[in-house]
Order: structure tokens, then sequence, then C-alpha cells
């Protein structure tokens, strides 16, 4: 019966994480889209110049969650279209399960996180899209 209430307690421990996590993903991805929208020259002082480029996640503790993007300009010369990813990973159970290759949380893929070797931080919340010059 205890084994079944702690499980109990991991799974919405976790679950929580992963709505937290996908609702400030989203929240963020919005936030860019009306950056773009309002002054597209916006988009680079704001995300393409700042490193790392890391943001917390409401409702969880930086200590235990962090949310990083990579932001690239489909033409460097003439930016009108940037494609970037936003991923969130975060620790579980005190500390003990990383969900995501960023570990350390520090919005870097450090020596030994990129386990597949694509040079992105993967993560269970990870947002790919677009914004663009209108
Ligand atoms: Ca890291
Ligand atoms: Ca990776």
């Amino acid at each position: 019966m205890l084994l079944t209430f702690t499980n109990y307690l991991i799974i919405n421990d976790s679950s929580q994480a992963l709505n937290l996590a996908t609702n400030m993903a989203v929240q963020k991805a919005e936030e860019m889209r009306k950056v773009a929208m309002t002054d597209f020259s916006q988009v680079q002082t704001l995300y393409v110049d700042p490193a790392p480029k890391i943001f917390a996640v409401d409702g969880l503790p930086p200590t235990s969650a962090m949310g990083s993007y990579t932001i690239a300009p489909d033409d460097a010369l003439n930016p009108a279209l940037y494609n970037v990813v936003i991923s969130i990973c975060w620790l579980e159970r005190g500390g003990r399960v990383a969900r995501g290759e960023d570990k350390n949380l520090n919005g870097v893929l450090d020596p030994g996180e990129d386990l597949d070797n694509d040079g992105q931080i993967d993560a269970p919340v990870q947002l790919a899209f677009a914004i663009a010059r209108r």
C-alpha cells in the first residue's frame, strides 16, 4: 500500500513538472512571436544576442528546472526568418533523475550530455518553430 502511494506521488510530481514545462515552452514561444510581430529588430536584441540563452520555468525552482533555446537566422545576411528550438530539462526525485540531456541545468551541452551527438539539447519538452518578419 505504501509502495503504491509512493509511486502515485512520484507519477504525480512527474506529470506536474511535465505540465509546468509544457506551459512554459508555449509561453516562451508566444512571447517570441509577439516580439517578432511588434518589432522584428528586437528579436536580435532580446533572443539572438544574449548568452547563455536560458530562462526559468514558472512554478519550478531554477535548481530543478531550466529552459534553453537555440535561434538561428535562415539567412545570416538578411534575417527575416529565425528557426527556434526551445528545450526544457528538469530534475525529479530530489535531483536523482534527470529529464533531458542538460543534466546540470546550465542551458549548455557539456561533455557527456549530448547522448545522441546531434548538438542539440534533447528534452521531454521541446518546441521547434520559426518566427518571421511580417
Ligand atoms: Ca549542461
Ligand atoms: Ca542531443
